[in-house]
């Protein structure tokens, strides 16, 4: 069965750009609740902890300074299916592909400034949500 919470981040372009109301309100209006949040910054060895699966890929150095060159926002979405729902509410990885009415349609300037993350499984979900936050600041 589908689990019911999903991890995402506000990216370093999106916050410098003022963007954080506009995507939290697309994120609340797609029915999502928010159960944890914080408005923080990444060092670069939590940067490179954080996307460590993608070590080996070309773009890794350049993604882990991306990430950690200015402050970011933190969240664990509820909804039924939640991981599903929210990789459908953000669009393909590049804007340029992206759907009509998801997020990085809207508000992503690039393959690397893509304006939000998603999780891509319910296990990742969980080890992303507690890579940001301990038990006692998840509110259900
Ligand atoms: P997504 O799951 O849509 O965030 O995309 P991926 O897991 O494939 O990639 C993770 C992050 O790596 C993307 F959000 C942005 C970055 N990336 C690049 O910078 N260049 C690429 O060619 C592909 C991904």
């Amino acid at each position: 069965m589908a689990g019911n919470r999903t991890f995402t981040m506000i990216k370093p372009d999106a916050v410098e750009n003022n963007y954080i109301g506009g995507i939290l309100k697309m994120i609340n209006d797609a029915g999502f609740k928010i159960v944890a949040m914080k408005y923080t910054k990444l060092t670069p060895e939590k940067a490179g902890a954080f996307y460590e699966v993608h070590k080996e890929r070309p773009f890794y150095g350049e993604l882990v300074s991306y990430m950690s060159s200015g402050p970011i926002v933190a969240a664990i979405l509820e909804k039924d299916n939640a991981v599903e729902d929210f990789r459908k509410l953000i669009g393909a990885t590049n804007p340029a592909d992206a759907a009509e009415g998801t997020i990085r349609k809207v508000y992503a300037k690039s393959i690397q400034a893509n304006a939000v993350h998603g999780s891509d499984s319910d296990e990742n979900a969980k080890i992303e949500g507690n890579f940001h936050f301990a038990a006692n600041e998840i509110f259900a």
